[in-house]
């Protein structure tokens, strides 16, 4: 089999977008839906337009063991109602897999699971790594006032099973309270 050539990119600050990259993904509020928990606020919002919510670049390689999928994501800042904006959130089909955030910008969370309800939050700041082990779920969360910014790695053979999340959500959410973060019981949330 012919190997592949090393190769390298750049992500330069203040944007962080890499040198190279083959995909870049934008979620907007309407891919949303059902997501966040004032409702009336997400309609009020999404009646406005489709703000853009988050934006994934990737580099392409092999979804199979052995390989490293990797990029960068975008967070902007807002909020649905007192909710900051998030990712979907899912977990890796392959639950045995891990994966390794690395904060570039921003201000924010990681919002993890375990199927066995074992839930976590870490602060994602400039320059913290954020190490998932395999069978968490995770989604990012901006809880500032710029872009949240981090490089990502997982197993090519990861997957994503963003279905168990859509059904219900995140255990915890995250909320704006007297001006700062605060994690609350998602009342959907009944595993
Ligand atoms: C990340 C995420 C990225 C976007 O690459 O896919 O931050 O979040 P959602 O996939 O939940 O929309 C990752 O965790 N990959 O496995
Ligand atoms: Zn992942």
């Amino acid at each position: 089999m012919m190997s592949d050539l090393p190769f390298t990119f750049e992500l330069d600050a203040p944007g962080f977008r890499p040198s190279h990259y083959d995909n870049h993904i934008r979620r907007t509020l309407s891919a949303m839906r059902g997501q966040y928990l004032d409702q009336a606020a997400y309609e009020a919002l999404l009646a406005e337009g489709d703000a853009p919510l988050y934006e994934v670049y990737e580099l392409n390689r092999p979804h199979v063991a052995g390989e490293l999928l990797h990029g960068i994501s975008i967070v902007h800042p807002g909020k649905v109602g007192e909710e900051y904006y998030m990712t979907k959130g899912h977990f890796h089909t392959v639950l045995e897999t891990a994966e390794i955030y690395y904060c570039l910008h921003g201000q924010g969370a990681m919002v993890m699971e375990t199927p066995e309800g074992e839930w976590a939050v870490e602060t994602l700041v400039p320059g913290r790594v954020l190490y998932v082990p395999p069978r968490w779920a995770h989604r990012s969360v901006n809880t500032g006032d710029e872009d949240l910014i981090t490089f990502f790695a997982y197993p090519g053979h990861a997957g994503h099973d963003y279905g168990t999340i859509e059904q219900q959500g995140f255990r915890k959410l995250l909320v704006e309270r007297a001006g700062s973060p605060a994690i609350i019981d998602n009342p959907r949330w009944a595993r």
